[in-house]
């Protein structure tokens, strides 16, 4: 009996050891740095109204939504292309938690607040907030959600024509019943970032003006979404289409008709992804299905990067919240994790961590804040030339870093937890999965980067003109408070190396340029977020960041460049770029 005893003591004592499970609550209270700006930026009344609303919302994410997220992932689609009687019916499954967050978000307003633009340019950012919020409890929706809103601006930006008035009401509705999602089939086999040349889909003209498309589309998200906008080649009489950019239109088709019957696709197979595995990503036959011309015959990558944008910022709002979400988790298991007799939130070195973290979510929020307010403005006719101009290259350079900085961020978090970072049930292996994918689709890294120079290139230069004065007017604001002198000083100094690098590039700037790009564009967004690493000033840290300067190193120019040994040895693209790096936590 005795015996029995202590063991039950001895139990007691090791389950009393046991540590408690890392929790967030209301996500909205507890974001110090989103309730600031939200009080520093909005009107007062807006203010007032959106405080209720989001105080609100954040209630029902943790309590109604987020083990709805949790049922999302435990019950990913599943794909039945046969009947029991061998008639083929490519039936694509969701769970119905899936369907709810469809029926939430409409009720929600989260693609309809945009557009209804009740509280005028402040609409966007209110929109881009409940995104936020959602995004990490949404069990992958955001994911549709951001095609969703794309489809919609494309639409709103053509006109509204009568043909697609329904689908717009529908795509910013608030009734569940009356909702539609939109996916976006742009990638095929031969290539999903060079469009131009990858895209073989064939659109044939029908006597009554609507066409029939027959390709493959090898990626298509949210493939249980009621519509979507694709690219496809018009072919002429004999049957011949025009190659490159040129030849791409963009059109509008319905997935299912009112019967439910799939508009002549057959879905191949679902795809075995590595992340976001709560939503359907399909491989799909196009064999005829019917669709309707949106753009100009031609024009159909310039009419569909309406969309990208608007996507790229919502990959960019994922991405942000992602880190929160890490971090607010990370932070909340300090507290209660006992390591060497104390919390793990009294190690100093454990703390500087989760600091560092919290600088990158920070910066990218504030980021992430400055383009949804510029779209705002730019979307009630309020934005000057130069904020147009500013948004334009933003949302690549943010799309682009905030993917790289939510993957590092979602790695480093995940130790944070020591072993349990690592266990499936936790649910933390999720959000590293769906996080990885952030920097890949919407255009990856490399391609965003150039069309950064993309912006640069089409505005002849001035958006680095407005850039640096943007960033000149905050840095005075800033040089006024003591605490913030240093970090003024390096931009400053950060500032003068990219100047530098730009002057020297000078005439041999195409190659130069493409090489930089990506460091060029990492700098953009250092310097943008007040970012500068004390380091970089030193230039021996990265071995070879910061060693050549652009003159030195064209031997190659206008050649193949894969065997240039200096390009081997050296990335040129570090050029006198010292605030460059891979964005990460260190
Ligand atoms: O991945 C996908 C969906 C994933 C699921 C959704 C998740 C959402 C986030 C959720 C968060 C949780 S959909 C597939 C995404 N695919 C891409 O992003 C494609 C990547 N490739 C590119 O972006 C390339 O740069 C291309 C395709 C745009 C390059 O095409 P071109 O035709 O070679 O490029 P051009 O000739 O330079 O551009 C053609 C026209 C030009 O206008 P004009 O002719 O007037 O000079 C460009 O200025 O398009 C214009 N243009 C743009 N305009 C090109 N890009 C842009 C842009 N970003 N903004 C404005
Ligand atoms: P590639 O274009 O072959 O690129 C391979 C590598 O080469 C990349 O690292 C790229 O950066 C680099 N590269 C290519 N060109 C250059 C260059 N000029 N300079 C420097 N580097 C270069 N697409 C859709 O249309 N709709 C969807 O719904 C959709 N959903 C997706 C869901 C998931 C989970 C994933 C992973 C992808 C999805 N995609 C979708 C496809 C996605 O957009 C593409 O995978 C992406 O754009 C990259 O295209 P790719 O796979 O053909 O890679």
């Amino acid at each position: 009996v005795l015996e029995d005893w202590e063991m039950h003591l001895a139990r007691r004592e090791t389950e009393a050891l046991f540590q408690e499970q890392p929790e967030t609550g209301n996500q909205y209270l507890e974001d110090t740095l989103l309730r600031s700006y939200l009080k520093t930026h909005l009107p007062p009344k807006v203010l007032e109204e959106v405080h209720r609303d989001l105080e609100r919302f954040g209630n029902r994410l943790v309590t109604k939504i987020q083990p709805l997220s949790w049922e999302c992932e435990l019950n990913p689609p599943v794909f039945r292309q046969y009947d029991a009687w061998g008639q083929r019916v490519d039936d694509i499954h969701t769970c119905t938690a899936w369907r709810r967050m469809k029926e939430i978000s409409a009720e929600e307003g989260l693609i309809a607040e945009a557009y209804e633009k009740r509280y005028s340019n402040w609409s966007r950012l209110y929109q881009a907030v409940k995104l936020y919020l959602f995004s990490s409890s949404s069990g992958g929706f955001s994911c549709p959600l951001a095609m969703t809103d794309g489809a919609a601006k494309v639409i709103e930006s053509l006109g509204i024509p009568g043909s697609l008035k329904n689908a717009f009401d529908r795509l910013t509705s608030r009734d569940p019943k009356k909702f539609w999602t939109s996916g976006q089939w742009m990638t095929e086999r031969r290539g999903g970032s060079d469009v131009a040349n990858g895209t073989e889909t064939m659109a044939r003209k029908q006597p009554d003006g609507t066409y029939r498309l027959y390709g493959f589309k090898w990626f298509t998200s949210a493939a249980d979404s009621d519509m979507a906008l694709t690219l496809a080649r018009i072919a002429d009489a004999e049957g011949q289409c025009t190659q490159g950019s040129r030849g791409l239109s963009l059109f509008f088709l319905r997935v299912r008709d009112e019967e439910g019957k799939l508009n002549s696709i057959q879905v191949q197979r679902l795809k075995d992804k590595l992340g976001t595995r709560q939503m359907a990503t399909a491989e799909l036959w196009l064999q005829g299905a019917r669709a309707e011309l949106i753009s100009a015959e031609g024009r159909g990558v310039a009419a569909i990067s309406n969309m990208l944008n608007i996507t790229r910022i919502h990959n960019v709002i994922g991405a942000v919240a992602s880190m929160r979400r890490m971090i607010s988790l990370s932070r909340d298991y300090a507290r209660k994790r006992v390591a060497f007799g104390k919390l793990l939130k009294d190690h100093p070195l454990h703390m500087q961590t989760i600091a560092r973290m919290e600088v990158q979510v920070r910066g990218a929020f504030l980021l992430l804040m400055e383009i949804v307010r510029l779209l705002g403005l730019a979307e009630t006719n309020l934005a000057s030339q130069q904020e147009q101009l500013l948004l334009r290259l933003l949302i690549p350079v943010a799309k682009l870093y905030t993917g790289k900085q939510a993957s590092a961020v979602a790695v480093e978090a995940m130790e944070s937890f020591g072993g349990q970072g690592y266990m499936e049930d936790t649910g933390l292996p999720v959000i590293l999965r769906d996080t990885l994918v952030l920097s890949i689709w919407e255009g990856t890294t490399n391609i965003l980067s150039l069309d950064v120079l993309r912006s640069l290139a089409k505005s002849q230069g001035q958006v680095m003109a407005v850039f640096l004065s943007t960033v000149q007017k905050k840095l005075e604001l800033a040089s006024g408070t003591e605490e913030l002198s240093a970090a003024v000083q390096r931009t400053r100094e950060a500032i003068g190396n990219l100047q530098q690098f730009m002057a020297a590039v000078g005439s041999e700037q195409a190659l130069t340029m493409e090489m930089a790009a990506r460091d060029f564009s990492y700098s953009l967004a250092r310097i943008y977020t007040g970012r500068q690493r004390q380091e970089s000033q030193n230039h021996g840290w990265a071995g070879w960041e910061g060693t050549l300067n652009p003159t030195q190193c064209h031997p190659c120019h206008g050649r193949d460049t894969s065997h240039c040994p200096r390009l081997l040895q050296a990335p040129v693209s570090n050029l006198a770029l010292g605030t460059a790096r891979d964005p990460g936590t260190a």
